[in-house]
């Protein structure tokens, strides 16, 4: 793997320049304050971390190195992987040099396959992708190497490894975890000469699936890759690598968090919406009838799945590509004509909701994917979020394999008690 192994050392190099000069420029300078508010509200925009594979700007959305969602939309999740690790998009000679690696790679232990089919038949698939992932955790190169003894600068080479040996696996475990969980269980053998999204579609094996699924796969692992780095999922991975915890922990970690509802399961929840929309009002639904079925929901306390994020506050750009590829793809689809239809009427509705508290009224990724999945026959819900999860664990590793390269600590922020809090008020009071 020597183009990405020799990329990402040029890049570690320029990271740390860039961070003596930071230092050189000012240590101690004040980056954010930390009010109430943020302490008891999910530190919502409170700047405490460094992520440098990617970047989201309230308004333009995510950016990979310099790179916006749109510029990248054709490309392939692994010059997406390098892009991550290494700020710059890869040439002509890598895709094949990281098939062949991948290709040696592959494979997911026998143990794995076994543990997978003795758990109850109602597990999530995400308990079964986490689990996958963890029984695979005695393998890691890393932790092998950190028995032995190693130099902590050489601790990214080993967590690459890691990451490399997970990737190849994780088309075959995922699509593994489909055929178990929803078919019959028979598994489907990937392909050496595909790239990592066309057989993660083959092994599938959804009937009738052929170039356009593989196509709909590659654009979703695109899109889900990376979020910078205070999410639920990927902040959890870091925290857990930063104790040197091994690659497999982090991921699965981070794999955890990614199920929740409030983060990654937010897709099959959409889908679940516009089905529910579509069985009550049926195939013909007009803007009304939808506008009222999301007002009954909003008046049953509920949140309208795919719409608000933490950081954004204009239409998710990764939204807009997934109605482009639907629009060419399947734009006469009840189910995408719903997803349409609630992104005519949804944002109005929220910007005026609880008296214009939602931060962000307009769609987040989730709120057309679903459509998209169910159109081409991945009818199981509960799978939609593992599909999030194998591309998620692209900037899983990214993140991990620059921070290990960078040398940072073990993450430890301070936290206080409600009494420190009333105290400090107390204090501020009496010098003001
Ligand atoms: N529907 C109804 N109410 C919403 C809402 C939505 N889609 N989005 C936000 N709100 C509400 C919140 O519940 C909150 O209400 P309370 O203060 O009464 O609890 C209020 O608006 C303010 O919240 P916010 O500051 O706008 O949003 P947060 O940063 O706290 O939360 C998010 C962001 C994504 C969890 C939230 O918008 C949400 O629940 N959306 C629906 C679920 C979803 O689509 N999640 C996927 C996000 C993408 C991802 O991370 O994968």
């Amino acid at each position: 793997m020597s183009i990405l192994r020799n990329e990402i050392k040029n890049n570690l190099t320029q990271l740390k320049d860039e961070i003596d000069q930071i230092f050189a420029g000012g240590r101690d300078t004040v980056l954010s304050e930390v009010t109430v508010g943020q302490v008891y509200g999910g530190m919502r925009g409170l700047t405490a971390l460094v992520c440098n594979t990617s970047f989201v700007d309230p308004y333009s959305g995510l950016h990979i190195g310099e790179y916006t969602v749109e510029e990248l939309a054709d490309r392939f999740p692994e010059e997406i992987f390098f892009l991550l690790c290494t700020g710059k998009l890869p040439g002509p000679d890598f895709l094949s040099e990281f098939r062949n690696e991948l290709n040696e790679r592959s494979g997911v232990p026998q143990y794995t396959w076994d543990m997978l089919r003795v758990l109850p038949k109602d597990t999530h698939p995400m308990s079964m992708l986490s689990l996958g992932i963890l029984s695979m955790e005695q393998e890691s190169i890393f932790k092998k190497n950190y028995l032995k003894g190693i130099a902590k600068a050489d601790y990214w080479k080993y967590t690459l490894e890691d990451a490399l040996n997970v990737i190849a696996k994780l088309p075959e475990l995922a699509a593994g975890i489909y055929r178990i969980r929803f078919c019959d269980g028979k598994l489907i053998a990937r392909d050496p000469e595909l790239d990592w999204a066309a057989n993660l579609a083959l092994m599938l094996g959804l009937p009738g699936s052929g170039k356009e699924f593989a196509n709909l796969m590659r654009l979703y692992l695109v899109l889900h890759c990376d979020h910078e780095g205070g999410n639920v999922s990927a902040f959890t991975s870091r925290v857990v690598n930063s104790a040197l915890s091994d690659l497999y922990y982090a991921i699965s970690a981070g794999l955890n968090g990614l199920a929740g509802p409030l983060h990654g399961l937010a897709n099959q929840e959409c889908l679940r919406f516009i089905l529910a929309i579509k069985e009550k009002c049926g195939d013909d639904v007009d803007e009304n009838q939808v506008k009222q079925f999301v007002l009954d929901t909003l008046d049953a306390g509920k949140v309208i799945p795919g719409y608000g994020h933490a950081v954004l506050r204009v239409t998710d750009p990764r939204f807009k590509e997934f109605m482009n590829f639907g629009k060419q793809y399947c734009a006469d689809d009840a189910c995408y004509q719903i997803a349409e239809k609630l992104f005519h009427v949804v944002p109005d509705i929220l910007k005026t909701y609880k008296g214009g508290k939602v931060a962000n009224p307009w769609p987040n990724v989730d709120a057309a994917s679903g459509s998209l999945l169910y159109k081409f026959g991945l009818n199981q819900f509960d799978f939609y979020t593992v599909l999030f999860g194998v591309s998620r664990v692209l900037g899983f590793c990214a993140q991990n394999i620059l921070a290990q390269g960078l040398g940072q600590p073990i993450i430890r922020p301070k936290s206080v008690t409600n009494k420190w809090v009333a105290e400090k008020l107390m204090e501020n009071k009496v010098n003001s």
